[in-house]
């Protein structure tokens, strides 16, 4: 049977619903999602393969100008997934939407990336009413050249059907990247780790959630008895440290708990999990510590 096949980057300001898409298009939780922006830092890959389709969707952190280097090292996953894509999705907050930002982001992405489809997928529909939709719609149209505006609401489930079906309509013809059962290409290991950070962003609060790394630093699958996770939490500053650990050391007592449990059911097996909180000063813009660590996982996307 002839096959169609194409790479699909989702791209946004942060907090925009792209992971909650992504989610939702699966039917499985396989990138995190908080109300906090600035949730995803890699691009992350979610595969939907069904009979002779297979759309390798991409999802990236939100956009934004960069402050610091974890910040330029995010850029560049937005950067290199679109690079080598076929239509590109750009997720709008419809209860945000304002032209001239809008019209920032389309700049970018119509200028350099001409030769790729241009989506515009209109998200939390939930949220306004639908004269507000009709109105968005509208000013887009008129103003914009978009291959497609499609409204949605991820997180209900709403639209999301007819939003695959479009991207079909445009999949160019070609053999599959990857094989039919499978559904991301990270391994098991990054999972994990943001798992605990998806914890740490809803556990703490201001600023320790974007001050923390996870590193996992020991694996062992046991043939009898439980997996053994040992995972770094990595701060900033020794004040940090302090706050994650909390009063006789409840709070990481209760990251923890609530990691090891997440860490369980996305496993599907029991695990024995260890955190250990460190300090590296400044990582955030330590190019030595980025190059090392960011992406180590693996998150590439062939
Ligand atoms: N009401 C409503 N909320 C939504 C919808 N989609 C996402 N959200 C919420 O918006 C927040 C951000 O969602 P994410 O999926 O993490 O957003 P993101 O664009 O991936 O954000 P970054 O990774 O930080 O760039 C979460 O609290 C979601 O539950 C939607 O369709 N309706
Ligand atoms: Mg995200």
């Amino acid at each position: 049977m002839q096959k169609f096949s194409g790479f699909v980057p989702i791209i946004g300001a942060p907090n925009a619903g792209k992971s909650t898409l992504l989610n939702s298009i699966l039917e499985q939780n396989i990138s995190i999602v908080t109300a906090k922006p600035q949730t995803t830092r890699n691009r992350i890959t979610g595969i939907y393969t069904k009979d002779n389709i297979q759309i390798v969707f991409v999802d990236t952190p939100g956009i934004l100008d960069p402050k610091y280097k974890l910040q330029q090292f995010m850029s560049r996953e937005i950067e290199t997934s679109v690079i080598e894509s076929d239509i590109i999705i750009l997720v709008i907050d419809i209860s945000k939407y304002d032209r001239e930002n809008f019209a920032s982001l389309y700049g970018k992405y119509s200028k350099e990336y001409k030769e790729h489809k241009l989506f515009c997928v209109l998200n939390k529909i939930d949220l306004v009413r639908k004269e507000q939709v009709l109105m968005v719609i509208k000013d887009i149209s008129e103003n914009f050249r978009v291959d497609e505006i499609i409204p949605v609401s991820a997180f209900k489930k709403f639209n999301v059907d007819e939003l695959l079906k479009t991207i079909i309509k445009y999949l160019p013809e070609g053999g599959f990247y990857f094989d039919s059962d499978v559904v991301t290409s990270q391994p098991e290991k990054f999972f994990v780790a943001e798992i605990i950070r998806q914890n740490v962003l809803r556990q703490y609060k201001d600023e320790i959630p974007f001050s923390v790394y996870i590193d996992i630093d020991e694996f062992k699958e046991r043939e009898s008895g439980k997996d053994y996770i040992r995972a770094s939490v990595i701060v900033e500053r020794d004040t940090q440290k302090a706050i994650l650990i909390g009063e006789s050391g409840l709070k990481i007592k209760k990251l923890g708990e609530h990691s090891r449990k997440s860490i369980e059911e996305f496993l599907g097996r029991p695990v024995f999990l260890e955190l250990f909180v460190k300090v590296r000063k400044d990582w955030k813009n330590d190019d030595e510590f980025l190059k090392k660590n960011f992406n180590k996982f693996g998150t590439s996307v062939t």
